[in-house]
Parts: C-alpha cells; structure tokens; sequence
C-alpha cells in the first residue's frame, strides 16, 4: 500500500465512522435537531419544539470536537445547505423553513403520533428481518443483502445481572471465543516463560501478571472488531438497529432501543438468531455475588481465589486459564466431567488440571453465597451441598457459575406467528433448512434443538440459509462431524463420535480404537511431563476402517483437527491415515503410525520422542 492509497483508506473508514455516528443520533430519538447554538434559525426551532412539548435531542455541531467534519458528512448525508437539519422518527424533515410549515395545523403531533404499527397492506419494510446480530446473524443478514434483498438486522444486548454489556457481535466476539481464547493464550504463556529458562532464557524471578492489562488490551482488540462489524453492516447495505426485537404481528415486529425509543418493521421472512445467555443457580445470592462468562472477560479488577461452578467446557476452560494465570482455582462439578464429550478424554483433561493446580470438588452444589466483605474482589461465603446431604462451607474472592445457556427466545413474541419451541429448554426445532414450524420464520444458531453451540456452525447455517433463500444453491448445513476444540489449556480436539457413541451405535465389536500417548517435542527439553498428551482415532470396522471418532490432547489440538476434520469429511479411513506421510517432528505425526488397538492392552506409554 504506498502513503495515497493509505490516506484514501483512512479517509474512507473516517467517513464511515462519520456516517455510523449520525445515523445513532438519528436513530436515538424520536425528534432529532442537527443544530448550532451560534446559528438563529437553529435557536427558533428548538424553541419551536420547546413550546410544543415535543422532546428532542439537539446535536450541537459546533460544540463537537470533530463537529466540522461531521457537518460536512451530514451535508452529504441530508444534501440540505442550511441547519438545522431535523428527524422526526428517522425521517428527514428539513431545515427551518420546512419545520414551520409543518408545525402550522399540528401536523408534527400528527407525525410522532403516527402509528407505524399498522402494515401496509401488500407490502414489507424488508424481505428479511434477523433479530440477533451475534455470529449466525451477521454471517446471514450480509448473505441474503448480497442477493440485493432489504436486510434489517436487530442487536440488543440485555445487561447481565452486574451490568455488563458489550458491543456489536454476540457471544463469540465479546464474551466467548476471541476473549476465551486470548486469555488461554494468556495462561499458555505463562507456561512458555517457565519453560523459556531450560533454553538458555534468562528471565527475572518474580515475574508478575497484570490482569488489568490483559483485560484492557483484549477488550481493546474486540471494540476493533465491533467496529469493523458495523462498518461491514454498512459496506454491505444491511440496515442495523440496535435495538430489542420482538413480533407484535405475523410479519411485524417491534425494536426497542436502550433509551425506550420504540420503531415497528415489517418483513416477508424473518431469522431468529438471539442466541443463549449463562443461566443462574436460583439460590440465595448468585445474581447479587456470582460472575458468569458475561462478566469475566472484562471484569476490571483479578477475581483472585476463584469458585467455578459447573463441569462443562465453558466451566473447565475459564478454571483452566484462570489457573494458568497463576490464580487458586477450584472447580465444583455436580456429576461428570464435559458431559457429552468423550469421557476418556474428559477425565484424562481432569487429571491433567489436577496435576497443573485446580482443585475439584466433586458431587457437591452451592445452596447459598453470601458477601463477607465488598470489594474488587471482595469475600464471599459458598455454603454448598452433596447429593447426601453433606454440607461444606468456603470461602472464595470469586464465584463464577457456568452451568449452562437459556435460549434467549422466551420473550421475543414468537407465539405470535406462532412459533413453536420446545417449552422446557426453550430451544427451536428446526427441519433441515433451519424452517421453524411457521414456513417464513427461521432460525439458526445456539437458539436450535439438538445442534452444536459453535460460532463456525451458526455462520455456516447462516450463510447456505441465505443462499437457499435468495440464490439458486440447496447446499444444507451438514451438522455431522462438525470439529471442536477444548481449550483447558491443555487443548482437547475432537472430530465425529465419542468413544462411547461409537460404542452404542456401531456396537463394541463393530469398531476398533488406535491409540497411543506421545511427547512433544517442544517438552522434552524443559522437562515437561510424558505420557500426558493423547491421541486416539475410533474406526468402523464394516465400513472399510473408516475413521468415525478423532481425538487428541495436545498443545495445539486445535490447529491438528482442523486439517484432520477435512479429511473426515472426505471418508477418511485407517489405512489412508497410514499411507500417509508425517510431518516430523511435530504431534500431528503421531496420527500416521498408530498402530496400537485398546482392545490388544498393548502398551502406548512413551519412552522417548
Ligand atoms: P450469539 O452470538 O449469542 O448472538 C445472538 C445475539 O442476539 C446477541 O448479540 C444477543 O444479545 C442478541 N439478541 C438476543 N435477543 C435479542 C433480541 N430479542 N433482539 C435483538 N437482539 C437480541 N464457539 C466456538 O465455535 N468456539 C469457541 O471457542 C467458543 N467458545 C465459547 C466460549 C464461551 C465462554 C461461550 C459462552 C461460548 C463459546 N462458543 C464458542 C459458542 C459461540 O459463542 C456460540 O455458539 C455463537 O456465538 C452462537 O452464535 P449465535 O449467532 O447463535 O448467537
Ligand atoms: P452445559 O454444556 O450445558 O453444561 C453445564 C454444566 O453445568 C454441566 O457440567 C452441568 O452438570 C453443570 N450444572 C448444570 N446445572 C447445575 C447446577 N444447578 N449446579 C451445579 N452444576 C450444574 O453448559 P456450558 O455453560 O458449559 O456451555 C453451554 C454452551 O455454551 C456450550 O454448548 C457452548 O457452545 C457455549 P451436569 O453434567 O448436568 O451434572
């Protein structure tokens, strides 16, 4: 890029930025007043509307640091020489003179009273409505505006409990992968620092953390991507409100924003895509003392001595950094580890956080917290049961529950075209071309019954909906075989079934398991412990070794099953895995020469590299 092409970018993304911000003045209020508080005819207006009773928000330009080019982006946005420039209900209005004439007759009561509430009969605002602007949302709504359709795309993020609230984006940008996965990247390099000094580092010995420096810099880098989400919005044609969705007709629904401002839309189709929000234990004092993930990512002060409630993989990874960072971290797991996930694995990941640091407490659950003592963090007291009845009581600076995710689709008015879900787990079951029961409602994403809860399959769904819909493709989002990744920091990847389901389905007999430990490379040298990382490939025997079940423990193992998991899709089978090369010396390698089968009880411990 030479310094005219740089400067020609900046400018361009300035002037989006410009945009951006007068279209969420616009938006804010019912009556908006582009104005001066140097220029008369500004004066008059406000004035006009002060005796009208009529609320508004007036943006003093000149009063603005940047109020010059924003003057000359609203100029190019309105096309109107003079301010002020008014809104009513979005709409642009005029400057003085235009405002006068219609105030004459009462005609701007008649305009703020106007109920858009009613549809136009024939006729939809947008062909397509997402409410939910997180990972599948965004992925769909820029999609379907690719076909030249009218996307609306709706986003509110309710405050959690504490009051945490977020950007543009969903989960996985604010509060679930990109944050989960720097602050693994944080723990991993505390690691590294130790290992550093057996190769030849020499690194001072009271190296310290600084969690608010790591929260600062992280939540820097996803205010960059909510940015970049709503400047994508707009190079795509995609109208955004930020703004609580719910139906308030079949084809109608109403968006609510933080201020109560309230505008109706209609839409030929619509695409639920609210996602899931962390669910609370309903006992004494968990939404007054307990964090969830919501909060963690950004919370401004270290959590210190740390309870983390539940078992699963948002419950393990956050111990498992946390940990890494250095911090006391216990684990209360009500029954089994990662349920759902090979349970091989799920302990080996267990013994592996034991080993490293975390305590666990297992088949106990907290009945009470209580606050000893404010503060950042302050001292909580967990009073917590056994399945008999036991009681224990302890004391943490933190309590993080992660016992799971509600489906936010309990008050977003889907009775109302009729949607249904399912009523105890509040999910929507979808057919395979994510169409609820109602045939121009979809939905996509975390909200679905019995499909995976991964970023990577709410946009693949999102994506070949959009096709589906507008274009001329029938590509289905495939569900099977979807890979994932644990990250605890030990990194658990996994492609197909478990150990378990391969077992139910096929019958014992009917699979073989190859397995075999192995040792980093990388490990061996600082003195790292062996026969910790794993590697396991589940093959069905009547389908010529075909591999259905891939799993590995390793550091990277998410890097190692995205290559595997591609060639699973192609009908990956033993003997392919066995022709082929390895790459040495790396862990991947190790999938080349297994040879071991679990039924043989031959050994796989490692002696060396
Ligand atoms: P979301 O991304 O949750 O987006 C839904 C959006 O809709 C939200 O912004 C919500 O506020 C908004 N909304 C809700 N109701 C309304 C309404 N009525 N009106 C307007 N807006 C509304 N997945 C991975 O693939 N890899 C990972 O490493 C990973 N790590 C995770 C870690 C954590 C801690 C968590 C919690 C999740 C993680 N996930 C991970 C899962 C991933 O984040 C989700 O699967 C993904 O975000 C789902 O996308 P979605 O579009 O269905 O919903
Ligand atoms: P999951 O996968 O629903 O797991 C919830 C975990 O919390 C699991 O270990 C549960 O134990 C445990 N749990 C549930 N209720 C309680 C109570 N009341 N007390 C103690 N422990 C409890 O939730 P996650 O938050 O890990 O992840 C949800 C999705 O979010 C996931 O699919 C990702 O896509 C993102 P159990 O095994 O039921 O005994």
């Amino acid at each position: 890029m030479d310094g005219k092409e740089e400067s020609e970018w900046g400018r361009d993304k300035k002037k989006t930025g410009l945009k951006i911000e007068i279209e969420e003045y616009i938006s804010s209020r019912d009556v908006v007043i582009f104005s001066k508080t140097t220029c008369g005819n500004c004066t008059k207006v406000k004035d006009l509307f002060d005796e009208l009773n009529i609320q508004y928000l007036a943006v003093e330009i000149n009063k603005m640091d940047n109020g010059q080019e924003l003057e000359e982006e609203l100029y190019e946005y309105t096309m109107e020489m003079a301010l002020p420039n008014v809104f009513v209900k979005d709409k642009l209005i005029g400057d003085y003179t235009e405002v006068i004439q219609l105030s004459k007759g009462g005609l701007f009561q008649k305009l703020l009273e106007d109920k858009e509430d009613k549809p136009k009969e024939n006729t939809y605002d947008y062909d397509l409505i997402v409410i939910g602007g997180g990972s599948g949302g965004l992925a769909a709504s820029k999609e379907a505006a690719k076909y030249g359709k009218k996307v609306l795309v709706l986003d509110y993020v309710a405050p959690s409990p504490l009051g945490t609230t977020w950007g543009l984006g969903g989960t996985c940008v604010n509060v679930g992968c990109i944050p989960k996965k720097l602050m693994h990247q944080a723990a991993l390099l505390r690691q590294a620092l130790k290992d550093s000094c057996k190769y030849g580092w020499k690194i001072e010995d009271n190296v310290q953390h600084n969690w608010e420096a790591m929260s600062e810099s992280i939540q820097n880098y996803i205010g960059s991507l909510n940015w970049n989400y709503r400047v994508s919005l707009i190079e795509n044609k995609v109208k955004y409100e930020n703004g609580f969705g719910e139906f308030v007709g079949p084809h109608q629904i109403k968006s609510t924003n933080s201020k109560g401002k309230v505008k109706f839309f209609t839409a030929e189709k619509f695409l639920i895509a609210t996602g899931e929000r962390p669910r609370y234990l309903g006992i004494p004092g968990d939404k007054e003392y307990c964090i969830t993930s919501d909060d963690l990512f950004s919370l401004p002060y270290c959590p210190e001595k740390t309870l983390v409630v539940g078992a699963s993989y948002v419950a393990l990874e956050c111990a498992g950094f946390l940990a890494g960072l250095g911090l006391n971290v216990t684990v209360m797991v009500r029954s089994i580890l990662l349920r759902g996930f090979d349970q091989q694995m799920a302990n080996k990941i267990g013994e592996h956080m034991e080993e490293h640091g975390v305590k666990f407490i297992k088949h106990f659950v907290p009945i009470k917290i209580e606050q000893m003592e404010a503060g950042t963090p302050g001292r909580l007291k967990v009073t917590s049961q056994s399945a008999d009845g036991a009681e224990m009581i302890e004391e943490y600076n933190t309590v993080l529950l992660a016992i799971g995710r509600d489906a936010c689709t309990r008050n977003i008015g889907l009775d109302i075209p009729g949607v249904r879900i399912n009523e105890k787990t509040g999910k929507i079951p979808v057919n395979d071309e994510e169409q609820t029961n109602v045939p121009y409602v979809y939905a996509i994403g975390d909200v679905l019954e019995d499909k995976l809860e991964l970023t990577p399959v709410a946009i693949q769904a999102g994506r070949l909906l959009a096709r589906r819909l507008y274009g001329d493709s029938t590509l289905k989002c495939d569900y099977i075989n979807v890979p994932t990744t644990v990250f605890t920091p030990l990194e658990y990847g996994a492609c197909g079934l478990s150990e378990e389901n391969a077992i139910s389905r096929y019958g014992e007999e009917n699979i073989e398991v190859y397995h075999s430990y192995f040792w980093p490379l990388e490990w061996t040298v600082p003195s790292r412990e062996n026969n910790k990382c794993y590697a396991k490939v589940i093959c069905h025997l009547k389908d010529n070794e075909r591999v259905v079940g891939f799993h590995v423990l390793a550091p990277n193992a998410g890097e190692i099953t995205q290559g595997f998991a591609a060639a699973i899709k192609c009908g990956l089978t033993k003997e392919q895995l066995d022709c082929t090369i390895g790459i040495h010396p790396v862990c991947a390698e190790i999938f080349t020469t297994l040879s071991v089968t679990k039924r043989s009880g031959g050994s796989i411990v490692q002696a060396g590299c």
